[in-house]
């Protein structure tokens, strides 16, 4: 009897011991919320994961301030500040991307990493007042939530009006034919039906989903979880689709109409609202990963639908009156990077191309966020880079060629690749007009990039025999805009 008291008061202790401590580390260690987003495959897990590689493992970081300085003494993980959130799988993903060389799998959710980076501050002064410590929180959560926010200022019937609209528009008419034969069958006015309820939100779900495999790689249209349900799948407030001839006014209670909105207004209480208060909100800085070259290559539709999702992002960041989460949340991010993605699909004499592409795709929106205050950097980067650079001689000329292991199944040209042997590839230019970029229509834009995708590199290992962490493009300049001056 004694002893088991003993441990209860023991076990008590303990908990409230780790409790305590827990929380006073969370407040005494200076830490910085780095949000993570961008659509769906648009490199945010490979960026993660490289980016703790690179500096839990003291990787070539030259333009990166601090660990070019040798002021980092060390970067290591430590437990997460919040518990309900997933942690961020990193060990698993860097097996799959070293050890493997796979890239690793999609993820559906947000989740969460603690980095702690112990570091000497470059100034006397800043040695004497910092701790010395920054505790770096990522979160990765899919950009298509962002894609939410608009709805929060709509009703159900704008809801409804804008998503027919849209989905009459020419590059979406085809592709949301069912759905609107699907809805024009449904009587706002007859009484609620689960059955008809699942029925258009399945087909609403289907058209959604199809906008996005389509080869014209469309941007995502909301509700972002119908394609990303997390753990609501199947609940009431994931089944609602928009519904044609709305009545004026109240929609009589018991009506189709009447439980569409209910449910459009549950997805917005109890989805929409407390992702942006939760996570949102709570962020210092920003970067968002954007596929410019997918965009590129499926043409100048696909172009402007990108910039679209982007306007629509970054509008979320936006502070100020008009903004639906700054109205009601006060705190504000104050560095936000737009960063082109897998670079290393190109020769570096493209590299100012994509980026100057990448900056006139953001630019209303960035123009926007500047407006507020918030400082905001275009990048073309490449969180791990796959491909080495050289030339081959085609007759006279020498062609800029970048060499990697095209995954299995990949092909060009009718050749396909096995996922061993190792390819030169042209990969062409992009257009130096970027006007024949932004204001061609919806035709394809020509020359399309060659582009395969390539298998993670083989590490190099050092004298030592140690693998070395994983090769870059650009990757310490981002790191410098996104955390640079919190350890200067
Ligand atoms: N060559 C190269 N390919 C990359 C890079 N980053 C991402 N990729 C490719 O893009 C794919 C998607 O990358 P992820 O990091 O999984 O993208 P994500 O944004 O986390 O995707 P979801 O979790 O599905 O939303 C990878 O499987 C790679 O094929 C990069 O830096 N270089
Ligand atoms: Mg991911």
């Amino acid at each position: 009897m004694a002893t088991s008291l003993t441990t209860f008061t023991d076990e008590a202790r303990i908990a409230l011991d780790t409790l305590s401590s827990r929380a006073s580390s969370i407040f005494q260690s200076p830490s910085l919320r780095l949000g993570v987003t961008g659509l769906s495959r648009a490199g945010k897990t490979v960026f993660i994961s490289a980016l703790v590689h690179n500096l839990i493992h003291g990787g070539r970081l030259p333009l990166f301030d601090a660990q070019k300085s040798g002021r980092i003494a060390r970067a290591f993980l430590e437990e997460q500040p919040d518990d309900a959130v997933p942690r961020f799988q990193y060990e698993d993903h860097v097996a799959a991307l070293v050890d493997d060389r796979t890239w690793p799998d999609s993820t559906r959710a947000i989740s969460e990493l603690r980095l702690t980076i112990e570091f000497e501050s470059a100034s006397g002064w800043n040695r004497m007042f910092s701790s010395g410590r920054l505790s770096v929180d990522i979160v990765d959560y899919p950009g298509e939530w962002l894609l939410d926010l608009p709805l929060l200022g709509k009703s159900y019937s704008e809801f409804s009006r804008d998503a027919f609209e849209l989905a009459t528009l020419p590059v979406r008419t085809a592709l949301s034919e069912d759905w609107r034969r699907v809805a024009d069958t449904a009587d706002p006015a007859s009484d609620a039906d689960e059955m008809v309820a699942r029925r258009l939100a399945e087909s609403f779900t289907a058209y959604l989903r199809a906008c996005k495999l389509d080869e014209r790689a469309l941007s995502t249209l909301p509700p972002g979880r119908f394609l990303m349900p997390g753990d609501l799948d199947g609940s009431p407030a994931l089944t609602f689709a928009p519904l044609p001839r709305l009545a004026d006014g109240r929609a009589r209670s018991g009506s189709l109409q009447a439980m569409m909105e209910r449910r459009y207004e549950a997805y917005k209480a109890h989805v929409v609202k407390p992702f942006f208060r939760e996570h949102i909100t709570r962020l210092d800085r920003q970067i968002v990963l954007i596929d410019a070259m997918q965009a590129l290559n499926a043409g100048a539709g696909a172009v402007a639908d990108l910039e679209r999702a982007l306007t629509e992002i970054l509008a979320c960041f936006r502070p100020g009156r008009g903004n639906i989460v700054t109205d009601i949340f006060s705190r504000r991010i104050d560095r936000i990077l737009i960063a082109a993605t897998k670079a290393d699909h190109l020769h570096h004499e493209s590299h100012d191309r994509l980026q100057a592409i990448v900056r006139r795709l953001a630019d209303r929106a960035i123009t926007r966020a500047d407006f507020s205050g918030a400082s905001v950097d275009v990048l073309a980067m490449s969180a791990v880079r796959a491909t080495r650079e050289g030339t081959v001689k085609q007759g006279r000329e020498t062609l800029p060629v970048i060499m990697g292991v095209p995954l299995k199944g990949e092909t060009i040209d009718g050749e396909t690749f096995d996922g061993k042997t190792e390819t030169a590839i042209f990969p062409g230019d992009l257009p130096a007009n970027l006007d024949s970029i932004f204001e061609d229509g919806d035709r394809q834009l020509a020359p399309p990039i060659r582009f395969v995708r390539f298998r993670p590199p083989k590490l190099e290992r050092d004298a030592a025999g140690l693998k070395l962490s994983l090769p870059h493009i650009r990757l310490d300049r981002a790191l410098q805009f996104l955390i640079g001056d919190r350890l200067a």
